[in-house]
C-alpha cells in the first residue's frame, strides 16, 4: 500500500545519508587522531542542506562543521552522524549543544561513543531535548571506521593492522636483503593509501638498517598524508644520515626505545627532530615489551597503526596476539628457499590457518591478490 512504500522509501534514504555520513567520515581516516573520523549530512525535506567532517587533529568535530554551513535550513531538519555526537566539555563544547541549538529535529546516530565521557550520554541528551534520536544504522562500518577509536578507549592501545607482501614462496624479501620485486605497481599504490588512512605506520630498526625506508605516503597530492614514522629501537642504533631521520623535521619520527638507552643518542635524535620514547625492554627478549609500546602510543593519541615489517617484528606481533587486522598481498614469482620468510620462525598459517582470523575480502590487484583477514 501507499504507507508501507512511503515507508520504504525512506528506509533506503535513511540508508543512501548515512552511507554519504560514512563516505565523508573515512575523508579523515589516518589524519584526526586522537579523535575519532566522524561525518556528518545534514538533511531537509529529502534535500542535503550540510555536510562535515571531523577536521584534521581532530577539530572541530563533524556536526558543528556540518551545521555550521546549513545555518537556518536546520530547523526541523534530520541529522546523519557516524558516532554519537559529544556531551562533554573537551577541547571545545559539546556537540549535543550545537545539535539542539540548531533546531534539528531528528538524528539517525550510527554507534554509541564508547569513551565514558560520552557513553550513551549524547543521545540521552537529545532525547531530553526532544529531539528523535534512531541509533543503529551503519552501526557494523561505523564500528570498522571507528576501530582505532574504540580499541583506544577500550583497551588503551591502537588498531594493529598489520601489512604483508609475500612472494609465491611466502618469502618478504631476497637473502641478504638484495632488492626484489614481490608486487607490483597497483599493490604499491594501496599500501601508500593505507598510509594515508593510518596515524601512524611502525618498523624495527633491522628493516630500517637494511632499506633504510622513508615510509611516507608518495601518492601525487596526498604527500601530506603522510602517517607518524615509529621505529622499534631498542639500543638507538637508527643512524643520523637515515632517510628517516634526514626527513624527521617534514613527517614525525618516533623512535621507541628501552628505558636504559643511553641519553646521549636520545638527545641527538631530538636535535634531529625525531622523538625517542621510552619503554620498559624485556629481560628475555631482545626486543622491548610490545604492549607498552602500544600503550604509550595510545597514550600519545595513535589509534590506528600499521605495522609495515620485518619479518621478526611482524612475527612477534602475530605470536603476541595484538594484530587486529592484516593486509595480505600475494606477488606471482618465487624467491627461493634462502628467501626471508613473512613470519620469520611462524609459518604464515599462523595467519592464513588460524581460527583467531577471517577473511574479510579477496581482490586482485594486477597480477597479484590482496587478502584482508580480521579478528574474529
Ligand atoms: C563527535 N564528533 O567529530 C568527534 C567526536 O577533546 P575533544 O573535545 O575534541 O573530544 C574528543 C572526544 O570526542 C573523542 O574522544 C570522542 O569521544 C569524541 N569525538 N565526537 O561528536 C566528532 N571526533
Ligand atoms: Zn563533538
Amino acid at each position: 500500500d501507499q504507507y508501507g512504500q512511503k515507508l520504504r522509501e525512506s528506509k533506503a534514504a535513511d540508508q543512501r545519508f548515512m552511507q554519504l555520513a560514512l563516505a565523508l567520515g573515512r575523508r579523515g581516516l589516518g589524519r584526526t587522531w586522537p579523535n575519532p573520523a566522524v561525518g556528518a549530512v545534514v538533511v531537509n525535506d529529502g534535500v542535503i542542506v550540510g555536510r562535515g567532517w571531523t577536521q584534521p587533529g581532530g577539530r572541530p568535530h563533524a556536526e558543528p562543521e556540518a551545521l555550521k554551513r546549513t545555518g537556518e535550513a536546520a530547523r526541523g531538519a534530520t541529522l546523519y552522524v557516524t558516532l554519537e555526537p559529544c556531551s562533554h566539555f573537551g577541547k571545545s563544547p559539546p556537540c549535543v549543544d550545537a545539535v539542539i541549538a540548531s533546531g534539528i529535529a531528528r538524528v539517525v546516530s550510527a554507534i554509541e561513543d564508547p569513551n565514558p565521557e560520552v557513553a550513551g550520554q549524547g543521545h540521552a541528551k537529545l532525547r531530553a531535548a526532544g529531539i528523535t534520536v534512531d541509533v543503529g544504522l551503519g552501526a557494523q562500518e561505523a564500528a570498522r571506521d571507528h576501530a582505532g577509536h574504540f580499541r583506544r578507549i577500550r583497551d588503551k592501545r591502537p588498531y594493529v593492522i598489520l601489512k604483508l607482501a609475500v612472494s609465491a614462496d611466502e618469502m618478504i624479501g631476497a637473502a641478504g636483503h638484495k632488492p626484489v620485486a614481490i608486487t607490483g605497481e597497483a599493490a604499491r599504490t594501496r599500501v601508500h593509501l593505507l598510509r594515508a588512512q593510518s596515524d601512524a605506520i611502525l618498523v624495527g630498526i633491522g628493516t630500517v638498517l637494511a632499506d633504510d625506508p622513508h615510509l611516507t605516503c608518495r601518492l601525487p597530492g596526498m604527500e601530506a598524508r603522510s602517517p607518524v614514522r615509529v621505529v622499534l629501537d631498542r639500543a638507538l642504533r637508527l643512524p643520523g644520515t637515515s632517510n628517516l631521520v634526514q626527513s624527521a623535521r617534514q613527517t614525525p619520527l618516533w623512535v621507541m626505545t628501552s628505558d636504559l638507552a643511553a641519553a646521549p643518542a636520545a638527545m641527538k635524535l631530538g636535535a634531529a627532530g625525531a622523538q625517542a620514547v621510552r619503554v620498559p625492554a624485556t629481560a628475555k627478549r631482545p626486543g622491548l615489551d610490545l604492549p607498552a609500546v602500544l600503550n604509550a602510543l595510545s597514550d600519545k593519541g595513535i589509534t590506528r597503526l600499521m605495522v609495515e615489517g620485518g619479518s621478526r617484528v611482524a612475527s612477534s606481533f602475530v605470536a603476541g596476539g595484538l594484530v587486529d587486522e592484516i593486509w595480505l598481498f600475494r606477488g606471482p614469482d618465487k624467491v627461493g628457499a634462502d628467501g626471508i620468510p613473512a613470519l620469520d620462525a611462524l609459518p604464515l598459517s599462523a595467519i592464513t590457518g588460524s581460527p583467531a582470523f577471517r577473511t574479510r575480502a579477496s581482490e586482485p590487484l594486477g597480477n597479484d591478490t590482496l587478502t584482508v583477514y580480521e579478528r574474529v
